[in-house]
């Protein structure tokens, strides 16, 4: 079993968070939400507006999302959704937990992967930074889910 950290389309109320429920992709638990300890670029770029955390540390906000406890097969299937290594990169985190589910959870702090990248264009540093992504917030910039490019 290991930690998720989504902050993008994948959470609870956003376009691609159906994916995580579906159990023919394998499991995932949803464990609590968080923010990331380190600050980092989170942008929406690209025709499709599409959320991506830039792999930047010490840049940008304190970034919210939510932590999932995922098996081996979802995964890989997540790998395989998010273009990883390609479009994203799997690293791992520091999350600090803000809310946890159920009674007991780890500490302050948990280990998690998370999809981020490293590899964009530099024009993208000088969008706006968010904190916590919302694909209809007012940005204006709503997600165009893949099924309708
Ligand atoms: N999906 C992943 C990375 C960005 C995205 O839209 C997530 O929600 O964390």
């Amino acid at each position: 079993m290991a930690h998720v950290f989504v902050y993008g389309t994948l959470k609870r109320g956003q376009p691609n968070h159906k994916v995580m429920l579906d159990r023919s992709h394998g499991s995932a638990v949803f464990r609590g939400r968080g923010c990331t300890v380190e600050s980092f670029p989170l942008v929406i770029a690209g025709e499709h507006n599409i959320p991506w955390l830039l792999n930047l540390p010490g840049k940008g906000r304190c970034v919210a999302g939510e932590i999932y406890e995922v098996d081996e097969k979802m995964l890989c299937f997540l790998d395989d959704f998010e273009g990883c290594p390609n479009m994203y990169q799997r690293t791992a985190l520091q999350v600090r937990v803000l809310e946890w589910e159920g009674a007991r959870g780890p500490g302050d702090c948990v280990q998690c992967f998370v999809y981020s990248t490293a590899t964009y264009a530099p024009e993208w540093l000088h969008l706006p930074y968010h904190g916590c992504y919302d694909s209809e917030g007012p940005h204006g910039l709503r997600y165009n889910p893949r099924e309708s490019r």
